[in-house]
């Protein structure tokens, strides 16, 4: 059999949200594919596919995939970045599936084996009040989940007489009885780069304890809680977040403050034992391994199509093990199924699996995505297949053309830029 890559193709696609994948096809016609979506910068990693990666990668031996990511990521010099990372993910996913195809194994298999029968996952629950985030909480446990992410909206003080709200990003969507979308996963696109949402941290901070307190007494003590802080607080305003939630015994806090700001997780650890999370805008080993190495945190929150796909997370995965720390891989609407399947195939494998991130997909992607997953009691198990086990149906694929959305920008009552 020809192992040789005769070509690397890019597909952008829009069932619901954009989505980049890349296909790798050999010359005796094997298909792998992955994912590439950068969400609200897809075009750019379009052009590195297209422009750079494709002509370089063609007639390599595609099951050379250490060697190829090597290549991608030292040859041009310039790394990481997620732009590149996001690049090559697309391609190192593709050629793992492509290699589970051409063996007939899926890619757990190849990396291992399985360290368990099943993933642990969790969901979204938002509300605009806590009397709404607790009723949303109370439905995903009658529906089995044992862990929940929570979002809530904070009232403006400034003007309460208007009704307007500070709101969380989420991706807690509603579907009706027919598995219809109710409700669109909130924040998370944007039609102009210039819409604009209000924040403020304090007030938001003032709400955090009551309302997390008020859901930990109703769900009881033994619902895992996580808490996403989105990168609002200043190192100061963290300390005091992670001390007041310590009673409410959160399985974790993510991303407490900027995740660049690496140093000042330091202030937040040494303040109380709330475990903390944070990895998913990292790209390279290097943004990671001070925080392993200085036992900062106990998840890592790396997502497998900005950290440069199958291969780095893996490796990260082992060096957190040494470390005593988890997996909680990122697993938001903004990649596609594909880089999810990834994801869980190394969930299954890596001995350090704390917990994945998923949610309920809108019932569009089914159109382009063929995948069989069933969640039992919160656990995640999926049909075996060879490679990733997600076929993609390209003339529909086709059918839902690009339309160009971003992620919507936040600014403080006096107008200055404030993190998303
Ligand atoms: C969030 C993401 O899932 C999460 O933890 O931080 O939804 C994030 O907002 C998006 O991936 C941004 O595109
Ligand atoms: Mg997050």
């Amino acid at each position: 059999m020809d192992n040789r890559i005769a070509s690397v193709e890019t597909l952008l696609t829009c069932p619901d949200r954009n989505y980049l994948l890349v296909k790798v096809t050999t010359e005796a016609g094997v298909v792998g594919y992955g994912d590439a979506t950068l969400n609200g910068r897809e075009l750019a990693v379009k052009t590195v596919l297209d422009e750079y990666t494709a002509p370089l990668l063609r007639g390599c031996d595609s099951g050379r995939i250490e060697d190829i990511w090597q290549m991608l990521f030292r040859h041009t010099y310039w790394r990481g970045g997620p732009v590149l990372q996001t690049a090559m993910a697309g391609v190192d996913m593709a050629l793992w599936d492509l290699l589970g195809k051409r063996t007939g194994l899926p890619v757990y298999q190849l990396l291992g084996g399985k360290s368990r029968d099943r993933i642990k996952t969790y969901y979204h629950v938002h509300g605009d009040t806590s009397e709404a985030l607790i009723a949303r909480a109370h439905e995903a446990v009658k529906a089995g989940a044992q862990v929940l992410r929570y979002s809530f909206s904070t009232k403006n003080p400034f003007h309460p007489e208007s009704g307007r709200s500070y709101t969380q990003p989420h991706q807690d969507i509603e579907l009706n009885e027919r598995f219809e979308v109710k409700g669109q996963a909130g924040g998370t696109m944007a039609d102009t780069e210039t819409q604009i949402a209000r924040w403020e941290t304090e007030p938001y901070l003032e709400e955090l304890p009551d309302i997390t307190a008020a859901l930990r007494h109703a769900v009881g003590p033994h619902i895992g809680l996580i808490h996403d802080i989105h990168s609002r607080c200043t190192p100061i305003q963290a300390v005091r977040a992670a001390k007041e939630l310590e009673p409410c015994h959160l399985l974790f806090l993510e991303d407490p403050i900027e995740p660049l700001n690496r140093e000042a997780l330091e202030l937040v650890r040494a303040a109380s034992a709330t475990p903390l999370a944070t990895g998913e805008l990292f790209n390279t080993m290097d943004q990671l391994l001070p925080l392993l190495q200085r036992r900062l945190i106990d998840y890592i929150r790396l997502d497998i199509s900005h950290f440069g796909g199958i291969t780095p997370l893996r490796k990260a995965a082992y060096v957190a093990e040494a470390c005593g720390v988890k997996t909680a891989f990122h697993g938001p609407g903004d990649i596609s199924p594909l880089a999810h399947a990834a994801q869980f195939h190394l969930d299954l494998h890596v001995p350090n699996f704390g917990v994945q991130e998923t949610l309920r997909f809108d019932p569009r992607l089914s159109e382009v995505f063929e995948w069989h997953t069933v969640t039992e009691d919160g656990y995640l198990s999926f049909e075996e297949q060879p490679g990733l086990g997600v076929a993609v149906d390209e003339a529909a694929a086709a059918a839902f053309p690009y339309r160009k959305a971003f992620i919507p920008g936040h600014r403080d009552e006096g107008g200055a830029v404030h993190d998303w």
